[in-house]
């Protein structure tokens, strides 16, 4: 019987996870050399001749993975994903069931120098897998795959087995669980059942996901696993766009993590300029945490494996906004209480958090906050923040703030907005 959400969250939601709140994606593979997003392969229907250029010319001399542990950690995250495979089916690490792999291109297990680098640092240890690939000649053609052809669409398929795709993906799952000590998370990307244009999809069946979870809880037990197996997981996934509220399922709240990148690609992207700004993902991490999410954001390292300057830059404006804002983030969650329109609340303990998304005029009023709040600063200098509560039954007669409803708590605040990426008042 399936569990209930309830249920999987007793089971398998680690202290760790909620608690982190903030993370980082590490998408790399062979698409970092092409430079022009992950899904090349199919985006451009290259052939694998086209593709195997990339591998030939792997050199991934500046992948530090000590660097991306201290960059992450810089930034106020507390774990880190990396792609072990991508959809293109290139493994990361020294695998033993195929020669489409780092150790084969250029000498270098990239998952373990990561793995040992995020424990080092005392970084949570995550992995992503595709369930897709591209490059496994067992692994049927279907609506998103490089080789769709639909004039010949009758032949594609002859001779390929999902059976045996099925066997090698358990097998470098098992690779990837078994040797590189503990792993704390696991994201398989991804399911898509809908058939399209006259082409599968692939579903739940395909991947044998109930072997493949089952495989996971039999050799990592305190691994949580997300939900893109076609099988409910421990976590759901949100992709590239947040939640406006807290996420449920049959009325109990789930655990969820929004990923979202910085440009819009995955993959290194090299003429894509499309950043956004480090405010508004400051202002994306606070909204997902005010709704009981967390946020992974993605790094795409360049074909040498570098982090890319685009990406750190907003990352270093981040961590500074998180090393004097991280007790609003880190360790707090959604609040029940109706934030104003000015913004969002989250809570930590018996502490509410209001990270001020647009600078009033000199007062902010909080719905049903009256008589609640016994002190309120700004967190990044600690200043004092003058609160007051006004009658409604006077409001002939006081000048300010008037208006309000009953329970309404008004702050005073300064003019002029602080010099921060985002301003937050703790309550
Ligand atoms: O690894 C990242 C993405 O490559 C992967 N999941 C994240 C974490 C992902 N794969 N597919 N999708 C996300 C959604 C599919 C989007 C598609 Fe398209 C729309 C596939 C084809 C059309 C995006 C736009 C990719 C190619 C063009």
């Amino acid at each position: 019987m399936r569990p209930s959400p309830q249920e999987y969250n007793a089971v398998s939601a680690p202290d760790w996870f909620t608690a982190a709140r903030f993370g980082m994606f590490v998408h790399f593979g062979l698409y970092s050399g092409a430079a022009r997003h992950e899904w090349v392969q199919t985006n451009e229907k290259l052939t694998d001749a086209d593709y195997r250029q990339y591998f030939d010319n792997f050199d991934p001399d500046l992948f530090d993975a000590a660097e991306i542990a201290r960059t992450a950690k810089q930034a106020g995250m507390s774990y880190v994903v990396l792609t072990t495979k991508h959809h293109e089916g290139f493994a990361l690490w020294n695998t033993a069931l195929s020669d489409f792999n780092s150790a084969a291109a250029c000498g270098r297990d990239l998952v373990r120098e990561l793995v040992d680098a995020l424990r080092a640092a005392g970084l949570k240890v995550g992995l992503y897998h595709s369930l897709i690939d591209w490059h496994h000649p067992d692994f049927t053609v279907d609506w998103v795959h490089p080789r769709r052809d639909d004039e010949n669409a009758a032949s594609l398929n002859e001779g390929r087995d999902m059976a045996r795709y099925r066997e090698f993906l358990l097998g470098q799952v098992r690779e990837l669980l078994t040797d590189y000590g503990q792993v704390d998370y696991l994201f398989f990307d991804y399911t898509y059942p809908e058939a399209k244009q006259g082409w599968a999809g692939k579903s739940a069946a395909d991947w044998d996901a109930e072997g493949l979870l089952a495989l996971c809880r039999e050799l990592q037990p305190g691994m949580i696993v997300n939900d893109r197996l076609g099988i409910p997981g421990d976590f759901v996934t949100p992709e590239q766009y947040q939640p406006t509220e807290p996420l449920v399922a049959d009325g109990v709240p789930v655990l969820w993590e929004a990923c979202q990148t910085t440009n819009g690609s995955w993959g290194y992207d090299r003429d894509n300029d499309n950043h956004k700004s480090a405010d508004l993902l400051i202002r994306m991490l606070a909204d997902s945490v005010s709704m009981g999410g967390n946020m992974l954001l993605n790094v795409g390292p360049n074909g040498r494996g570098a982090l890319d300057k685009r990406d750190t830059a907003l990352l270093a404006e981040i961590g500074e906004w998180m090393r004097l804002h991280e007790r609003a983030v880190v360790g707090a969650g959604h609040a029940a209480h109706r934030p104003p329109r000015e913004g969002v609340y989250t809570q930590r303990g018996n502490k509410l958090y209001l990270h001020v998304f647009t600078w009033p005029m000199g007062f902010l009023h909080l719905p049903e906050l009256a008589g609640k709040v016994s002190y309120a600063r700004l967190l990044h200098d600690g200043s004092w923040v003058k609160t007051s509560v006004s009658d409604p039954d006077q409001q002939a007669l006081v000048t300010q703030p008037a208006g309000q409803a009953a329970g309404t708590l008004t702050l005073s605040l300064p003019t002029r907005r602080p010099d921060v990426a985002m301003p937050v008042i703790e309550l």
